[in-house]
């Protein structure tokens, strides 16, 4: 990543921030064996580094945001196991950061930090009462009992702003997530074949996204043949695909933390039934209607309330309903999403669309009775003035599908 663009996005946050105000940001731990080292969104946000356990303090004084940053102090016993740890030199190189210092020396030098700070932002994440405190809440909670007069917040307040506008560097990374995506769904699209199991195309998918370098995805793959495609949230992927069934890929590669995140389906058979194709066409206009709508200034509500419109009608037509108002039998979500690092990234449900921000498309019918399920989801960039479809080229037009 290129150093200007993190200098960018410190400067750009040290605007949002009031004199003496701290910035806390965790990087996630090594996680148990076997799941590989994914790092904390927030934390290669600002640093573009790959470690863990380091931690980034920021802290605006005199009105210019200063950066410290600790990470872990290589032990020459220690590397023969797990490999040689970063360097300071090279930790400054990567971030841009030049202030760094080893871990042992954290609680010592953070107390300068707090003891000039009123308020404080800590990558906490989302709490949840049903389970004991992390290693990150439990930080923040010695900090209210150690420094009482300090105003302790999640950080995805003051980070959201920037997040949620993506620059050339990140629409390049979900492009490039998109296309691995691309890779997995072409081959599934050759190979299906009735009589096989879901989690058969999921191994499709995994190995066309490996082999181009991305060993992590955005989220747990959706292959769902038959009835399974009008469970929204299906991720058991271990059934039999059944002669005719129509086959919902909800999948998405992720390259440098940042998510693709598409849903394509098709007919197994290679042919759409009559009903099926029905179903389909449908929702592959709403798709494409609510894609033309958008540009700057235009409502995520206003694309809700507009695929609304759009499937009352479709249902309508296809005599699935007889009164506007049932149609959430049929359609239960929303039509979208903000994308980027997190699959459902930070903005929110309602904001107002700016040129950079990218989004989802993912209008859909779900006929449990017939055994239909058909979603089409694109993920979109807003443009200056209009948008561009960053997953385009992936085939969802009927001539295409059937092959
Ligand atoms: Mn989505």
């Amino acid at each position: 990543m290129d150093i200007k663009l993190l200098i960018e996005r410190h400067n750009k946050l040290g605007k949002l921030m009031n004199d003496n105000d701290l910035v806390i940001l965790f990087a996630n731990s090594m996680p148990k064996y076997p799941r590989s080292f994914l790092q904390d969104n927030n934390f290669f946000y600002f640093t573009g580094l790959q470690i863990p356990d380091a931690v980034l303090l920021i802290q605006k004084i005199k009105n210019k945001p200063v950066m410290h940053l600790f990470i872990e102090r290589g032990i020459p016993e220690m590397e023969v196991w797990e490999g040689k740890k970063m360097s300071r030199e090279e930790a400054t190189k990567i971030s841009g950061i030049k202030a760094v210092s080893f871990l042992d020396e954290f609680e010592r030098k953070i107390n300068f930090y707090l003891s000039i700070s009123k308020k404080c932002y800590v990558n906490m994440g989302t709490g949840n009462i049903a389970i004991s405190l992390s290693k990150r809440q439990e930080f923040a909670k010695k900090i209210t009992e150690q420094f009482p007069h300090i105003q302790i917040e999640n950080t995805i307040g003051i980070i959201t702003p920037l997040r949620i506008v993506k620059d050339k560097w990140e629409i390049k990374q979900i492009q490039t997530a998109i296309d691995a995506t691309e890779a997995g769904i072409q081959k599934i699209y050759k190979e299906a074949k009735a009589g096989m199991m879901e989690y058969e195309l999921e191994a499709m998918l995994r190995y066309e996204i490996l082999r181009k370098g991305h060993n992590h995805l955005g989220f747990r793959p959706i292959i769902a043949s038959g009835v399974n495609a009008a469970t929204l949230h299906y991720e058991h992927n271990n059934c039999k695909i059944g002669e005719n069934d129509l086959i919902l890929m909800d999948v998405g590669a992720a390259c440098n933390n940042y998510s693709a995140d598409i849903t394509r389906t098709f007919p197994v058979a290679g042919k759409f039934t009559k009903r099926q194709k029905a179903v389909y066409k449908e929702v592959l206009n709403i798709n494409k209607k609510i894609i033309s709508m958008i540009k700057p200034g235009v409502g995520l509500t206003t694309l809700n309330q507009k695929t609304v419109e759009l499937i009352q009608e479709a249902l309508l037509c296809l005599k699935l309903i007889k009164k506007k108002e049932d149609y959430r039998k049929y359609y239960m979500h929303s039509v979208s999403h903000h994308l980027g690092m997190d699959t459902h990234d930070v903005g929110a449900r309602d904001s107002v669309l700016k040129e950079g921000y990218v989004i989802t498309v993912e209008p859909g019918i779900y006929i449990t009775e017939e055994k239909i399920g058909v979603r089409i989801e694109d993920d979109i960039l807003v443009t200056k003035n209009g948008c561009k479809n960053l997953s385009q080229k992936i085939p969802k037009e009927i001539e295409k599908l059937e092959k």
